[in-house]
Order: structure tokens, then sequence, then C-alpha cells
């Protein structure tokens, strides 16, 4: 089987790049150890825990962050931490070329009912400084703690999935992630619906009226509440994820983050022919005003995609 080594050193990146994504996949491998015994060493994925001895718990996010951190030290080639941990970017002595965004625990409330959870990330050319557009990205993956420990990157051309195996080793798993171009599988939080724009409302009635609709065919709803999770099951088997914007998030511009979820999804989205849009431009059009800018995120298969930009055009 091919390791994540091996498929690094055949990609034709800047090794400097690639040492990245593998100091990425390092972390990864130390919070999901952290994650699996999480439960037995009395650590949530909340806030405010004190354990048996009544010591104040550090949350599971803020400990994964920790852990990018500690990883990201140790290589002099990046030089810029963005995480959605931090209220500041830090800005590491080694001064190398890159600058890594991270939540370095998305949908950590969903750690405590056993749910997958996971680390997304996004590579970009830190000279270029932080506010940089989706497009500009170098790289992006996730890390997804489930019943098994994925890791899924790319450089931009393709979009492959790596497994971690009992030596502790990412092996190849998928080459190629290829999302259905058609789907029938939408993923929306539904309890939000009086909020919605009539796009959102619009898009979704079609899909619920399934084959009696003008979507002509049935569909089926999965929200897990987790963006990796739903993503995951996007690139691998199809579907359309939406969190738009709506009359409780547009005050704060949207519920998810622009630099370390929304971009670094939808280059992967991208990588595997699939779309991604705010509902009214491409997410890795917009340019950031700041590191901590929430974006409406609609993405997956590019019919579905294109069917809610169909709304959105209607105004
Ligand atoms: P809701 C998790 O908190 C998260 O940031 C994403 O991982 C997930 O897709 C979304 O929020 C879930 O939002 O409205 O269902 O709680």
């Amino acid at each position: 089987m091919t390791t994540l080594p091996d498929w690094l050193a055949a990609q034709s990146v800047d090794a400097k790049l690639a040492s990245v994504m593998t100091t990425m996949a390092a972390a990864s491998i130390e919070i999901a150890a952290v994650l699996r015994l999480a439960a037995i060493t009395g650590q949530t994925g909340l806030a405010g825990h004190t354990n048996v001895q009544g010591e104040d718990q550090k949350p599971l996010d803020i400990i994964s962050n920790d852990i990018v951190l500690q990883h990201i030290r140790q290589n002099p080639a990046i030089s810029v931490l963005v995480s959605e941990e931090l209220d500041e970017p830090v800005h590491i002595e080694n001064q190398g070329a890159y600058l890594v965004a991270t939540d370095p625990l998305d949908g950590s409330s969903n750690l405590d009912v056993n749910v997958t959870v996971g680390t997304i990330f996004s590579i970009l050319d830190a000279r270029k400084g932080l506010l940089q557009p989706g497009s500009a990205q170098l790289g992006a993956g996730y890390a997804a703690y489930g019943p098994a420990t994925s890791l899924v990157i790319t450089f931009g051309p393709v979009a492959a999935v790596f497994t971690l195996n009992d030596d502790g080793e990412f092996v190849l798993t998928t080459e190629q992630l290829s999302v259905p171009q058609a789907s029938a599988e939408y993923a929306i939080n539904t309890a939000r619906e009086r909020f919605w724009d009539a796009a959102t409302k619009g898009y979704v009635a079609e899909s619920v009226a399934g084959e009696t609709g003008p979507a002509g065919k049935r569909h089926n709803m999965r929200w897990i509440g987790s963006m990796v999770a739903d993503v995951h099951r996007i690139l691998v088997r199809g579907g359309i994820f939406l969190y738009p914007l709506d009359s409780e998030t547009i005050s704060k511009g949207g519920r998810l983050r622009l630099l370390y979820e929304a971009n670094p999804m939808a280059l992967l989205v991208a990588a595997a022919g699939g779309r991604s849009t705010t509902g009214r431009q491409s997410v890795l059009d917009v340019v950031p005003t700041d590191i901590h800018q929430r974006v409406p995120v609609v993405l997956g298969s590019a019919e579905e995609v294109a069917r809610v930009e169909a709304w959105y055009a209607k105004g």
C-alpha cells in the first residue's frame, strides 16, 4: 500500500509544501489518540468541565489546538498559524514560507456522543498576507476522527484519502475522490427553516417534493451536525451541504468560518469535481476582511449547487 510519504514524494509540489501536509498528518494522529481515550481520561468536548480531581479540564478543542501548534513549531517551513481557537495569528520565529489556517477540532460538541469530528486546515503562502481568497490556497485537508481516522488532502489537482493503520501510518485508500455531478441527498439543519431566505426555502422544498416536484427524483436528507462528517459523505457519495445565510446569521455574515472551514472544504470539493458557492459567488473568490470571517456555504454535487444558484439568481 502507498504510504503518505510515498504519495507526497510522487506529487510535483515543493518538498517544503509537502512537509506542511506531513506536519498536519502527524498532529492529526496525536489528536486521534487523545480523542479515542477521552471518555476514559475524563476529557470532554466542552469547555468549563473539571475532572474527577476537580481540576479544570482543558476542552478538547484547546488541547487539539495545542497539539497542532506544537507540531507546527517543529516545522521550519511554517511561519504563521491562524486558528479558530486563537484570537490572533501566531507568528513563529522560523519564518518559513507557509501559513496554516485551522479549525483544530471542528464539531467538538459532538464528541460526548461519539460522533465523527475533525481537524480542518488550509495552506497559504505566508508572504502574501493573512487575507487571501480561497483560490490562493496551496493545499488543504481534513482529518476525520470516525470509525477510521481518515486524512483527505489536496494540492489542487486531485483529492486523495488516506486511512490510519495499526502501525500509525496513513496509507492511500482512495487515489482520487470524485463527487457525482448529480445527487439526491441534501444536508441542512432543517430546524432553522424559519430563518431561511426564499432561495433556501425554494431549493429545499423542491428536494422535499422529490419525484412529484421539479427535481423529478426522490431526495434523502442527512444532517450530522459535524461539517467534516457531512462533507466527507458528500465527497465520497455525492450530495449537497448547505449552511446558508439566514435571518439569524446574517448579522455575523454566516455561521461557518471562511479561512479554515469553507475555503479548505471548497478546495477539496473542487479537486473532486464538485462546486461551492455562498449563494451569490464562489466561496473560493471571497476576499477575506478578517481572519475569523464567517460566510454562507453551499457545496457538493455540481448540479445541485447550480440549482441553489438558480434560486439565488431569481432574487
Ligand atoms: P448546527 C459544528 O459546530 C459546526 O461548526 C460544523 O461542524 C457543523 O456543520 C455546524 O456547526 C452544525 O451547525 O446549526 O447544526 O449546530
